[in-house]
């Protein structure tokens, strides 16, 4: 009966993580999947969120159903996050926003709204990009394209060939976008930079989708969020899915946004059913516990000071990392640049190294990355950096 069902060889990135688990050496080295551990190699629980799940605890709440488009709290919390308090469009209630299953249920969401009401419309990512950014579009119908990103020759972005390929792309064509944090290669666009872009999306008419994983592990939460508010200050309708999964570090609870900015407040009312109503179709209303983690943690100046702090901490950890890998393997292996390390930004760095030597990092030396050369800096700590480092210089020979 089955027989015709295809073989699925499992996820790049998520595949991994259950093959380092299998791996039984002591000293393998967990640089894969983009996720948050702290010095001692765990994975953090935030203080704020230890505040709020004691508090939820005692007594434990009840659990009815949440609105399909979540808490109320929670979605303007996305807003305020997203956009900034006074932003006049969030004033202007011109913002629809539904609380999701992580940022890539907002993906999902999202692209199965504008299948449905944009159905001419063809994606564009960025190459590379998160590769379940075009399952994820193709899985809701989408043609995917790419559009020209990263240069491998200068570790910096192709922008010449990007602003023209998308000079050429159709009125209506999405392109999906990462504010920050590039992922897979940590190469952001710089300001003056997403100026030049937003004004080709505004010329040409193409539908901006912003994807948001990694808010506060760049520059700050404001600046991480630069061209999100530019976009909606140039009076553009966009698409925005945040994650809170690593900022919060709540993976597991799948917590995370889709906003729309529109034109106007009707408008929004109309978009805000469509999306209730595609979360009916695909699974009826957001999970509990979490959304109501962020929407305490978010609307409480406290606990929301001590939060960002909290990421400001992961950030600064990070880069100490990003630091001690670059001056290790710069003394190991003289003559090669690497300061490539503490240029890029957010958790990963693209490290040049090809699939091969991917390859021998995990066979001899258990320490694990995705084969397109992606290493997850948040995975390194005082303990394990110098084996890395080794590591790496060995296969780099
Ligand atoms: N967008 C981007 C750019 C992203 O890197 C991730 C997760 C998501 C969305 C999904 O977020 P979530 O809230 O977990 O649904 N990326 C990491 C984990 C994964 O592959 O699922 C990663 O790239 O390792």
């Amino acid at each position: 009966m089955f027989q015709h069902v295809e073989f699925y060889p499992g996820d790049p990135i998520l595949g991994l993580m259950d093959k380092f688990k299998e791996d039984t050496r002591s000293n393998k080295v967990n640089l894969g999947v983009g996720v948050y551990y702290d010095e001692a190699g765990r994975l953090p629980v935030l203080n704020c969120v230890k505040a709020v799940e004691t508090q939820m605890a005692n007594p434990p709440q009840p659990r009815p159903y949440l609105p399909m488009d979540g808490l109320p709290g929670y979605r303007l919390a996305c807003q305020h996050l997203l956009f900034g308090a006074d932003n006049e469009a969030v004033k202007a209630q011109r913002i629809a926003t539904i609380a999701s299953l992580g940022g890539s249920g907002a993906l999902r969401v999202g692209a199965e709204f504008i299948r449905h009401w944009f159905p001419k419309a063809k994606v564009y990512v960025s190459n590379p990009t998160w590769g379940n950014h075009i399952s994820i579009f193709e899985g809701a119908g989408f043609e995917v394209g790419k559009y020209p990103y990263y240069d491998p020759a200068t570790i910096g972005v192709k922008f010449a060939e990007m602003t023209d390929f998308l000079k050429g792309l159709n009125e209506g064509d999405v392109v999906l976008l990462h504010p920050c944090c590039h992922n897979p290669t940590g190469v952001d666009l710089s300001p003056a930079q997403w100026d030049e872009v937003l004004t080709i999306i505004q010329d040409k008419k193409l539908m901006p989708f912003m994807d948001i994983a990694y808010q506060g592990f760049g520059e700050d939460m404001d600046a991480d969020a630069y061209a999100i508010r530019q976009a909606v200050a140039r009076g553009l309708s966009v698409f925005v899915s945040n994650s809170f999964s690593k900022n919060l570090s709540m993976y597991g609870e799948r917590v995370g946004g889709l906003s729309v900015v529109c034109p106007s407040a009707e408008e929004a009312k109309l978009v805000q059913g469509q999306l209730k109503f595609t979360v009916r179709k695909l699974y009826s209303s957001p999970p509990s516990h979490g959304g109501h983690v962020v929407d305490r943690v978010m609307n409480d100046d406290a606990l929301f000071t001590q939060w960002v702090g909290e990421v400001y901490e992961m950030r600064d950890r990070i880069r100490a990392m990003r630091q001690k890998l670059q001056d290790a393997l710069s003394a190991k292996v003289p003559g090669r640049d690497f300061s490539y390390f503490t240029k890029q930004r957010g958790m990963f760095s693209f490290t040049g190294l090809n699939p091969a030597q991917v390859e021998r990092l995990q066979t001899e030396f258990g320490v694990y990355m995705v084969n397109n050369g992606r290493m997850c800096v948040a995975g390194l700590n005082n303990q394990n950096i110098d084996y890395v480092a080794n590591a790496m210089a060995e296969v780099l020979k």
